[in-house]
């Protein structure tokens, strides 16, 4: 039976940093990916992924983030490529939502600059917004995106020339630990044995940790480009990604970049759950008309023609917090995959956070609010 130091099951974006981290450790790594590498089915594709560090979703992510800024700017270096965008970022909605005070929170808690701006003050140095009078968005400098489905390209890339062996179109079926304290692997293609595993399956990650059934729940969630009808107002350099708590819906957006449209999606689109397996990633006049009425409201001069739209998945944990740890009793096997919709501008330091509890089974990062055990409280 081939043997590795370390499979990782799921090639995305965290498991294509996780083998380049082990394997620039000189570990032996196995990288296996049901899909091509990248592919459409999962939770990267679309171009782009927003990138910020006035984090609403709670301030403990800001150190993470600080870590990921840096490694994504070493590996764009590194592959020769730009991956990481500022654009600035604005965070908005009304005084008190969870958006605009979550954001603000993770700013004073870590001493981020920022600004926080009235309604009149963002459509006038951003005249693509049309916000209510009543709005406030907190801008921070320093929020961008990662394009998403470059970065794997460049991880993966990166992986297999410091030595991992990496592979698409392999699907894993199970995994058992082996009396050795190592894990032993069965895939469509083969069995494999490796002192550790890494499950970084995203959406699937429920069907390899059932400590996980009912709370690592796939979304289908869809994405939508429009043609701007005031180009100028939507340009990279005149646009900074935002967040807002649109009246309508809570929706995100980027400026036009990589496709000739401009990026927009709303949180939890239609809520619809079900298996990453059978959710349909075929978009409908349904998800195109939603994407619009927002687009309508807050975006008005992007209202043009439909350009592209493409459904995606979130991996949805009851808080939307990560799960990155080990498997109670079963320490060589790592998790990292639930990420709620908000993971993939932290893949480049959770390689080093995977790599560390894969090799170290410990790690210099906090990564306390992702415990597996918290789900079960
Ligand atoms: O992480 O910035 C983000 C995000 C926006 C929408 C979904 N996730």
């Amino acid at each position: 039976v081939p043997n590795f130091d370390v499979i990782v099951a799921g090639v995305g974006g965290m498991g294509s940093a996780a083998c380049l981290q082990l394997a620039r450790r000189g570990q032996k790594v196995l990288g296996l990916e049901r899909f091509d590498i990248p592919h459409a089915m999962g939770s990267s594709h679309g171009i782009n992924r927003i990138i910020r560090l006035a984090y609403f979703e709670h301030p403990s992510y800001v150190p993470l983030l600080r870590r990921a800024y840096q490694l994504w700017r070493e590996t764009e270096q590194r592959f020769g490529e730009q991956l990481l965008y500022v654009t600035g970022g604005v965070d908005a909605g009304p005084a008190e939502s969870s958006v605009v005070t979550g954001s603000l929170a993770a700013c004073r808690a870590h001493d981020l600059p920022h600004e926080l701006l009235d309604a009149r003050e963002i459509m006038r140095r951003f005249p693509a917004f049309r916000l209510p009078d009543h709005y406030v968005g907190n801008y921070q400098a320093d929020a961008g995106f990662v394009m998403s489905e470059r970065a794997i390209v460049a991880q993966t890339t990166m992986a297999m020339a410091a030595g991992a062996d990496i592979r698409a179109r392999e699907a894993i079926v199970d995994w058992e630990p082996t009396a050795g304290g190592g894990v032993r692997v069965r895939t469509t293609k083969g069995t494999y044995e490796a002192g550790r595993l890494i499950l970084s399956t995203g959406a699937w990650i429920a069907d390899h940790v059932p400590a996980l059934a009912g709370k690592a729940v796939p979304e289908r969630q869809v994405l939508g480009w429009f043609q701007p009808k005031e180009p100028q107002h939507f340009a990279l350099g005149a646009l900074p990604v935002s967040i807002v708590d649109a009246p309508s819906a809570r929706c995100y957006q980027f400026p036009v970049f990589g496709v000739p449209g401009f990026k927009i999606g709303l949180y939890h689109h239609f809520r619809q759950l079900g298996h990453a397996d059978t959710l349909s990633r075929e978009p409908t006049a349904d998800d195109e008309a939603a994407l619009r009425q927002v687009v309508r409201e807050v975006f008005p001069g992007a209202d043009g023609a439909t350009m592209a739209l493409k459904a995606c998945l979130f991996t949805n944990t009851p808080d939307e917090h990560f799960v990155v740890d080990c498997l109670p009793g079963v320490p060589q096997v790592v998790v990292a995959s639930p990420c709620s919709g908000h993971g993939f501008k932290f893949a480049s330091v959770m390689g080093e956070v995977l790599a560390d509890l894969a090799i170290d089974g410990t790690t210099r990062h906090d990564i306390g609010l992702f415990s597996l055990s918290r789900l079960n409280g």
